[in-house]
Order: structure tokens, then C-alpha cells, then sequence
């Protein structure tokens, strides 16, 4: 038999430091050679998790020689290049993804099944790189895809936090929260650059020369260390990379002679307090020190990433000693993702001024023909403001910047529009008249920004009208649309390989993978005579089932809940918050439950069998949002225990949702829903993902829903609700007492607060519902107005789901409509309108 080798393969396996072809022998000695000389383990043992990682350094040894050839391939051509600035990145996992990308994936399969091991079992072992929130980290890293496959000179730029997203556990008491030690083994996608190291100025204050020059001293140095994690573009050479900052305390910090005095914890106070700005993503805003890190994090990522692009504009340009400041943004292009890079700005500014010695005219014109800006939500409390007393001390000389701004702004306004005198307060940079005077970040992004887009065509038209609206008088042409994409390699390709393999089929080529625009050929096959595509339809039924199938096991193993893979499989996964209106889809499960139970077993058999599952995080301190998470566990603990029912309906809350459970539930979805209150959704991007796998989607007119409901065809669109025009009137005619609640929906509520579903208490969330205003109250979201026309919909999904050839026919249809939501068309469309960038291909 074979004898047991150091590094634990037992196979006759060579070990090769690197793979001179793609044969599945050469891999696996390549694998080999780094569980044997990149040992992370004890050695003599090589499960999952080492072959996981010896995989992983051999897919990196392959990144690293495409990403130096287009490092310098990029360095020579020195074409304009884009800065994606962004405080998150949802990048999941990067092994399959990148295998996939490298189009190795049989290989690499074969390769590991020589060293015992199975590709999907050791993809597995990865941990999710969660350093994001929800719609905006992911969207980032979907761009970051696409900008790598169009060959784009383009670069992402974040923070490393050590804490990404906080892992969900559902409990009898709800959500609880614990840390997600995403390094914990470290990551084999990062490189530490050494060599790549700024310094980062927080407190300290303006000192002005003889000459009237200001300059930014003393206060705290922090160090910003580069890590670089590369991401490969789909059959290409081109890899690209996305830069993130860690902080280091300088050695000075370390106070040695506290430390010999034996006061430990003081002795290393300034190194822990350097150290603990990327310790997590997001902490809580609360309290002053949260709100205070946060700015700190802000200011350290935009600071570090400004100094790093102006080394590398000067260092271009180096052979000829010479350049011209104003050339700057012919060859750099900065993305704000959101406000939250919003300091960019004045550091900028400052650095142009103070460093470089510009003045103001010629530093302004710099800083606004390199900055765009993207705004994401249209909600009033997400809108950052920062204090100025908060800001004054942590950054004084941003605050002289931003006072200048704010005056200049008021100057031209005055001067060249007098007319908007009375409406100048709001436009203003500044707040001086609130009671704690605040700097708004948007209006910031706004002035100073030469392009603002928002991310669906509704969502645009809503800045345009109304959150903006004052500005377009100023600037006509600066506001623009960028609706938002996703990647089909990872969103289609290679979380569904049962449709992507028939697509591919279907349409005789793969070029739909990366001209998504392609899959509208499927459209013919619903064109032709039911005998003609009866076949096809079959194929498509047969891929939605495998992933149904693969998803139920999932379901089993992470919540012991059986579903039935012939019950209509309904999900809504998305970050919970109220304007999303989890509540609305509970609620309707709660009347479809009671309605169920009033049924004679008869009548309960010509009912469409469904599976609801809803998924997502709640903010910690956001109570209302975790009441809602507690509130479907409750009712699928009361409605999957009950025989007379649970052959019909099952409720089922899926934990910890993160990207690769959503590689997961999205493929094997059939309808899902996205019925947020019109208006309030900037786009959604699942939205997307969902209908690309040919799920059906329920929503209303709302974000990008809009656009897909376009694209995929009115009649394969599950529509209710309000629309975006009307909510205001409708939340005024509640507050004058003229709703009328639909008994349905007082009949759903009547039975929550019965007790149906244990004894938690949730009148204080069912509360928010109630009355005609006030906080938490007065049902802001209108959940009781879209409750009937949301019942009216289901009903008719449900009619549509039991006529299996039309439900076939709407699924195709939705797939073959969602060519447009390819974030290669959306990056296309910044490369094109915004950046001004062009393609720039390693040979
Ligand atoms: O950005 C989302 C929008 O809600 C969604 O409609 C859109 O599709 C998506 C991409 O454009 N916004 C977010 O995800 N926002 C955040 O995660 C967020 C994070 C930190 C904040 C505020 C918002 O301080």
C-alpha cells in the first residue's frame, strides 16, 4: 500500500513547485508541493481543509503571474485608470470563483480526485469574505468582476477589516450574534505588500508658515499597510486588484518606558487604539467612540488610497520628471461608493495644496474632474451627517477645506443664481442652523462631484426630483443613471451548472457568459409550437429540480426542517429592515396559514403546496428588524409542526445568510419576493440573481424591479402594491384617519397577538402598524394599504404555479430577459459615460 508522506498524501503524488501545463497530473503534484513547502498543518495529514489550502496557494501561484504581467502591462501603457473607493467588498468565497474564472475547473477537479479529495467538498472548507453589509459590499465586488473581465484598468480600494459581518444564529430567542473570525487560519488570497506602507494623521492641528501656508501636524500617526487580494477577470490574463488597508501602529507607540514601570495595559494603549480601526466592519454608531471610529475608518481608507494613487500618477511619469497636475484626472478616475469615502475630498484637496503646493482654483478643478459619485439610498436617516465639533477635532484641516467649499458654493450660487436664495440653506455643505451643527456628506459629494448617479432608473429620477432636485438648476448635466448589474460568472455560471450547461446547449455557445445580451435567444423556444419546445421545458424543470433538491438538503442539515422539493419553493433573503417588508410576506404566510387550517381536508388538497423561506441579518441594535426575524421562526416552529397543515405550507428562516448560502437558495427559487414600499429601494440587486436563474419575482414598482419587469415581460411579473407617486398621498390620507384596513389584514395581525404563535409578546412590533403617525408608528411602510393587492398576487401565483407549461414558460422567459443586468453592461456604461476609460488587454 501507499506509504504515509510527510505532508499526509498518500498517493505516489511528485511534488512540482509549478505546473508546466494544465494536466491533472502536473496540478496535483503542484498541490502537493504546497502542502508539503507552504505547510500551514502538522504535518501527515491532508484532509478537507489542508487540501482546501494547498489548492488555494497552488490557484494563487497562477494569479500571481497574471496579475504582475498586467500590473506591468498597465505601468507601461499607462492608460487612465479607476479607483473603485469603497468602505465594503461582499466578496464570498474565491477559490471556485476563481477556478471558474481560469476556466480550470476540470482540471483541477480530476487533480484532486488523484489526491483523494473532491473539488466541492474542499470549496467548501472556505470561509466567506464578508467585509460588507448587504447590496452595496456585494455590488462592489460584482463590479470588481466585471471590470477585471472587460479588461479594464481598474482597481478596488477597502479596509481589512479583522471582523467582517457578524454570523447569525437563530435560536428560540431570535437572532444572536457572534464575531466571524474570517482570518482566523489566515486567507491565501491576500498578499501583504511591506513595501507599501502610508502614514495616516488623525487630531492635531493647522500650522500656518510665514509664508501663509497651512500645514496638518502632531495628533496621532497611524501606519496604512497594503493587502492586496488579486481578482482574475473570466478568460482573460488580466487581473486586477483589490487593495485593502490595515492599520499599524507605529513602534514609537509602544511606550517601553510604561511598560518597565509595569503598567501593561497603558504601555500599549496607543498601539491597540491604532490597531483597532480595522478590528471591524461598521461598528455600531450609537455612541460618540463608535460614531468617532467610524470616521476614522472613512479617513483611513480614502487618505491611504489618495497617497497611493498620486505615488503611482508620479511614479508613471517619472522618466520625464515632469507632469502637470491638471493631467490628473486625464488619467485617474475616483468612484465614490456612496458618502462613505466622502473624505476624499478635502484630502485631496489638502494633499494637492499643502503637499504639492497648488492653489485653490487649480486644486478644485483637479479634485472635481476626478471625484464621481454614486448615491444608494434615498432614505433620510442613511443620509450621513457628521458633526462639526466631532469633525474640527479629528480633522481640522479638512474642516478649514470644507468650510471653503461650503463658501465658495454659496459665493457662485448667490452670484449666478440668485433666484435660489431662499432654498440655499438646504443646498449647503454646511448645517449651522441645527442644534448640533453637522457637515452633510452627500451635499458634499454633490458640490463637488462631477458626475452623481444613482443606481435604477426610478431610483435616478427620485434624486432628479426630489432628493436633488434644487441642484439641477446649478448643474443640469451632472446627474446621470448607472442602473446596477451582477456578475453571470458567479451568479449563473457557476452556482447553476445544470442551466448554465443547458443555456449553453440551447444556444449552441457560451458567449452568453460574457454578453449576457445572448440568453434572449431562449425567447424562440417559447415562441415555437408547445410539441417543439415540451422537450426543452423538460430540461429546464429537470435543472430547476436538481438545485431544489440540493437546496432542501442544505435547508435540512442547517435547520432540521424537511421541505418538499415539488412545494413551490417562495424566498425572500435581503438584509431585514422594515421598508423591505419582511413583515408584509410574514403576514401573508400567517392568513395563508389560518385560511389552511379553516379548509376541510378536502378543500386543502387543491391548494399549490409552498415553501417559504426568508433569510437575512439584522442590525444588531435594530429591534423592530429582530422582532421580524423571531416572528418567522416562531410561526414555522407552530406551522411545520402541524400535520393537518404541513404538507402545504412550510416556514422555514434561514440563518446566516451571506453570499454563499445565496450561491445556494437562488438557484433552486422559484418565485421570490421583493416588495419593499415603492419608492424606497434604490435598485436591489438579488432581484436580479433571481430572474437571471429563472425564478419568477412578486414586487412592486420599486427599484430595478421596474427594469426587469420591462425586460422580462409584464406577463411574467407577479405585480401589486402603490406606486412610488402615490405614497405620499396615501400616508397622508392615514394620518387624516381615511384608511380603511382590509378585514384580511386585521385578521392576519388578530391572530398573531392571539397567541397562535407563543407567548413572546409582539404587540409592540404589530404596534407599528397601528394609528394614524408618530414614531414606530402610524405603518410608515404601508404594509395594511399593500396587504390586499399583495394577497390578490400570491393568489395568482399560486393559480400560475399549478399550470406547470405556462410556469415553465414564465421561468424561461425571465432568464431570457435578464440579459440587460449584467454588471458588464452597467461597468461598460461607467467605463463610458463616467470614467472615460477604455480596455487595456495583457497580450
Ligand atoms: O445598495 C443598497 C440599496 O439598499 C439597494 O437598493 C441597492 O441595490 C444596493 C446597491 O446599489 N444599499 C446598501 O446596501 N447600503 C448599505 O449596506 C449601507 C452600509 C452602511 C451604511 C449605510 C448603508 O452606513
Amino acid at each position: 500500500g501507499d506509504s504515509l508522506k510527510p505532508n499526509g498524501v498518500s498517493s505516489n503524488v511528485p511534488a512540482a513547485a509549478f505546473p508546466s501545463s494544465d494536466s491533472p497530473s502536473e496540478i496535483a503534484s503542484n498541490v502537493n508541493y504546497h502542502a508539503q513547502y507552504s505547510p500551514h498543518f502538522s504535518p501527515f495529514k491532508f484532509d478537507s481543509e489542508q487540501a482546501y489550502f494547498a489548492t488555494a496557494e497552488s490557484i494563487r501561484d497562477r494569479l500571481l503571474q497574471q496579475w504582475n504581467a498586467t500590473y506591468l502591462h498597465f505601468h507601461n501603457a499607462d492608460p487612465k485608470q479607476t479607483y473603485y473607493l469603497s468602505m465594503e467588498y461582499l466578496q464570498g468565497r474565491a477559490l471556485s470563483n476563481a477556478i471558474g474564472n481560469l476556466d480550470v475547473k476540470n482540471a483541477y477537479a480530476e487533480a484532486l480526485d488523484k489526491l483523494g479529495h473532491q473539488l466541492e467538498e474542499i470549496t467548501e472548507q472556505e470561509k466567506d469574505a464578508a467585509l460588507g453589509n448587504g447590496g452595496l459590499g456585494r455590488l462592489a465586488s460584482c463590479f470588481l468582476d466585471s471590470m477585471a473581465t472587460l479588461n479594464l484598468p481598474a482597481w478596488g480600494y477597502g479596509l481589512r477589516y479583522k471582523y467582517g459581518l457578524f454570523k447569525q444564529r437563530i435560536t428560540k430567542e431570535g437572532q444572536q450574534e457572534t464575531a466571524e473570525d474570517w482570518l482566523e487560519k489566515f486567507s491565501p488570497w491576500e498578499v501583504v505588500r511591506h513595501d507599501v506602507v502610508f502614514p495616516v494623521r488623525f487630531f492635531g492641528e493647522v500650522q500656518i508658515d510665514g509664508d501663509g501656508t497651512r500645514k496638518w501636524v502632531g495628533g496621532e500617526v497611524v501606519q496604512a499597510l497594503a493587502y492586496d487580494v488579486p481578482i482574475p477577470g473570466y478568460k482573460t490574463k488580466n487581473t486586477i486588484s483589490l487593495r485593502l488597508w490595515e492599520a499599524r501602529a507605529s513602534p514609537a507607540d509602544f511606550n517601553l518606558f510604561e511598560f518597565n514601570e509595569g503598567n501593561y495595559v497603558s504601555a500599549a494603549q496607543r498601539h491597540s487604539q491604532a490597531e483597532q480601526i480595522c478590528a471591524v466592519l461598521y461598528p455600531g454608531d450609537a455612541t460618540e467612540s463608535g460614531k468617532l471610529l467610524r470616521l476614522k475608518q472613512q479617513f483611513f481608507l480614502c487618505s491611504a488610497s489618495l497617497q497611493d494613487m498620486i505615488q503611482r500618477f508620479k511614479e508613471r511619469r517619472k522618466p520625464s520628471k515632469t507632469w502637470l497636475w491638471s493631467e490628473f484626472p486625464s488619467k485617474v478616475a475616483v468612484q465614490l461608493n456612496d458618502t462613505h469615502p466622502t473624505l476624499a475630498i478635502p484630502e485631496l484637496m489638502r494633499l494637492l495644496m499643502d503637499d504639492e503646493g497648488l492653489g485653490w482654483e487649480e486644486a478644485w478643478d483637479v479634485t472635481s474632474g476626478t471625484i464621481s459619485y454614486t448615491n444608494h439610498t434615498v432614505l433620510p436617516e442613511a443620509l450621513e451627517k457628521w458633526s462639526q465639533a466631532v469633525m474640527w477635532k479629528l480633522l481640522p484641516r479638512h474642516m478649514e477645506i470644507i468650510e471653503e467649499i461650503d463658501k465658495r458654493f454659496l459665493g457662485t450660487v448667490r452670484e449666478k443664481f440668485p433666484k435660489l436664495e431662499k432654498i440655499l440653506p438646504s443646498l449647503r455643505v454646511l448645517d449651522t442652523n441645527a442644534e448640533k451643527p453637522v457637515v452633510r456628506m452627500a451635499n458634499l459629494c454633490v458640490v463637488t462631484a462631477h458626475t452623481v448617479n444613482g443606481v435604477a432608473e426610478l431610483h435616478s429620477d427620485i434624486l432628479k426630483k426630489e432628493l436633488f432636485a434644487d441642484y439641477l438648476t446649478i448643474w443640469p448635466n451632472k446627474f446621470q443613471n448607472k442602473t446596477n448589474g451582477i456578475t453571470p460568472r458567479r451568479w449563473l455560471r457557476f452556482c447553476n451548472p445544470e442551466l448554465s450547461s443547458l443555456i449553453t446547449k440551447q444556444l449552441k455557445s457560451d458567449k452568453w457568459v460574457t454578453d449576457l445580451d445572448e440568453l434572449s435567444g431562449l425567447r424562440k423556444v417559447c415562441k415555437k409550437q408547445f410539441a417543439d419546445d415540451a422537450s426543452f421545458q423538460g430540461e429546464w424543470a429537470a435543472a430547476k429540480m436538481a438545485c431544489k433538491k440540493r437546496l432542501a438538503e442544505y435547508v435540512k442539515k442547517v435547520t432540521g426542517v424537511t421541505i418538499d422539493p415539488n412545494s413551490l419553493f417562495d424566498i425572500q433573503v435581503k438584509r431585514i429592515h422594515e421598508y423591505k417588508r419582511q413583515l408584509l410576506n410574514i403576514l401573508g404566510a400567517v392568513y395563508r396559514y389560518k385560511k389552511l387550517k379553516e379548509m376541510s381536508e378536502e378543500q386543502r388538497t387543491t391548494s399549490t403546496p409552498r415553501t417559504i423561506m426568508i433569510g437575512g441579518k439584522a442590525f444588531a441594535t435594530y429591534t423592530n428588524a429582530k422582532r421580524i426575524v423571531k416572528l418567522v421562526y416562531d410561526v414555522g416552529e407552530v406551522v411545520n409542526s402541524d400535520p393537518q397543515v404541513n404538507q402545504y405550507l412550510k416556514v422555514v428562516f434561514v440563518p446566516n445568510y451571506n453570499v454563499s448560502v445565496a450561491e445556494m437558495l437562488i438557484p433552486g427559487s422559484e418565485l421570490s419576493q421583493h416588495i419593499s414600499t415603492a419608492g424606497m429601494e434604490a435598485s436591489g440587486t438579488s432581484n436580479m440573481k433571481f430572474a437571471l436563474n429563472g425564478c419568477l419575482i412578486i414586487g412592486t414598482l420599486d427599484g430595478a424591479n421596474v427594469e426587469i419587469r420591462e425586460e422580462v415581460g409584464e406577463d411574467n411579473f407577479f405585480l401589486f402594491g402603490a406606486t412610488a407617486d402615490q405614497v405620499p398621498n396615501l400616508r397622508k390620507d392615514r394620518e387624516n384617519g381615511k384608511f380603511k384596513p382590509d378585514p384580511r389584514f386585521e385578521e392576519a395581525k388578530q391572530y398573531i397577538r392571539s397567541g397562535a404563535f407563543g407567548k413572546y409578546d409582539y404587540s409592540q412590533l404589530l404596534d407599528s402598524l397601528e394609528g394614524n403617525s408618530g414614531y414606530g408608528r402610524g405603518d410608515y411602510f404601508l404594509v395594511g394599504q399593500d396587504f390586499p393587492s399583495y394577497l390578490d398576487a400570491q393568489e395568482r401565483v399560486d393559480k400560475a404555479y399549478m399550470d406547470r407549461k405556462k410556469w415553465l414558460r414564465m421561468s424561461i422567459l425571465s432568464t431570457a430577459g435578464s440579459g440587460k443586468f449584467s454588471s458588464d453592461r452597467t461597468i461598460a456604461q461607467y467605463a463610458k459615460e463616467i470614467w472615460n476609460i477604455e480596455g487595456c488587454r495583457v497580450p
